[in-house]
């Protein structure tokens, strides 16, 4: 079966005023739904491949037709990616990790604000289009790193935790060339919930594999 979009999970206006309805419309239904057409579109030719989940195949991109594997690792990327982004953003969360998550917080970044401040330097920082990723390292340490175009961490085994998206699609609007605002106003609706159950099952994972 053909891949499909997950619903977003809230309403396009849901992350007002910090994202806006607009941006998230456009975004959800014309740049992630894009990527979804052309990954199918670049699937349509080995359909085998729709059998294997979206991680399966972006991890292990070297077994995917070489003359699919550019169109696979950009517009599956960028299905997959978008996938997480919706999910790592809610109306009205809880401003603040607790728990385990914030003691591993603590322990690799100091306070809370050091890490924000980190990962935000790192989002700021990374030229051009790209994510930066919040993701747990073997030793089960927080690592944050970034990536280009649509390129997951999938590909170096890593799965995200955490991340932003860095394309100007995601802020133009509002924000026009502000990325340090965008980011800014981000942080408000990062679902500190959904992050903190990303990061348990990241160390069952661990866990599991060592
Ligand atoms: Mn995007």
């Amino acid at each position: 079966m053909k891949y499909e979009l997950d619903p977003l999970p809230y309403a396009y206006d849901a992350l007002e005023p910090f994202i806006d309805a607009r941006t998230m419309e456009v975004h959800y239904a014309k740049h992630h739904q894009a990527y979804l057409n052309k990954l199918n579109e670049a699937l349509d030719k080995y359909p085998a491949l729709y059998e294997r989940p979206i991680e399966t195949l972006l991890s292990s991109l070297e077994s995917v037709p070489e003359d699919i594997q550019t169109s696979v690792k950009n517009n599956g990327g960028g299905y997959y990616n978008h996938a997480r982004f919706w999910t790592f953003m809610k109306k009205d969360p809880y401003h603040e990790p607790s728990g385990e998550f914030a003691d591993a917080i603590a322990r690799d970044f100091g306070t809370f604000s050091d890490f924000k401040n980190i990962f935000s330097q790192a989002a700021i920082g990374h030229f051009g289009s790209g994510w930066t990723w919040l993701w747990v390292d073997l030793d089960k340490k927080l690592m944050i790193s970034s990536t280009p175009n649509q390129d997951t961490p999938l590909n170096a085994g890593i799965v995200p935790i955490l991340g932003v998206d860095l394309w100007e699609h995601a802020y133009y609007l509002k924000y026009q060339n502000r990325r340090n605002e965008y980011i800014e106003a981000w942080w408000n609706v990062v679902d500190w919930e959904a992050i903190e159950r990303n990061y348990a099952r990241e160390l069952e994972r661990i866990n599991a594999n060592l």
